[in-house]
């Protein structure tokens, strides 16, 4: 596979609306797009930081999986997505490579992007996204 950037870190919160003070007016970033992903139960907020987003997640519904996430640890980072060419290949070959796959093949995402998640028990803890445009 071939990775070229971080493409976004995704951070779990209860309410975009009450973190969106803290990105605007103390980073000085702007919040460009928000979109709810209704496959992931998420709305997202997206601020671009040079050629990587951070993008903020909070939960449509108590049966999102970022919901779990903030019940279980609170909010914070949740994910990293990486920006690659191909999202099919490069699950497959993480799964050939020994890691186990949320997702056997890319599905849509935020963005108009395709996306696949790899296991965090796989990844050092990490969630792990593959995304592609
Ligand atoms: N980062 C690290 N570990 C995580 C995690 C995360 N974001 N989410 C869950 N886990 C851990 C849990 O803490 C738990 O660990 P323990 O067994 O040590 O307690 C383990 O993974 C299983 O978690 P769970 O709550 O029992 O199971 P879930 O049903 O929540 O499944 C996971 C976990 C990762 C499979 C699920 O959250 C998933 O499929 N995530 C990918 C999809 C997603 O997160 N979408 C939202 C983002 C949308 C977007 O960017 O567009």
């Amino acid at each position: 596979m071939e990775i070229t950037h971080i493409e976004h870190i995704g951070i779990a919160v209860k309410s975009i609306d009450e973190h969106l003070p803290y990105y605007e007016d103390v980073l000085g970033l702007k919040c460009y797009n928000i979109e709810t992903v209704e496959d992931q139960k998420v709305k997202t907020a997206f601020f671009k930081v040079g050629q990587t987003k951070i993008e903020l997640l909070e939960p449509t519904d108590e049966t999102s999986t970022v919901a779990k996430f903030i019940e279980k640890r609170g909010e914070g980072v949740h994910h990293i997505a990486y920006a690659t060419n191909n999202v099919n290949e490069a699950l497959a070959e993480a799964e050939a490579k020994g890691i186990k796959l949320i997702d056997k093949q890319g599905r849509p995402g935020a963005e108009g992007l395709t996306i696949g998640f790899l296991h965090p028990k796989w990844t050092g803890g990490v969630l792990t996204e593959f995304c592609e445009e």
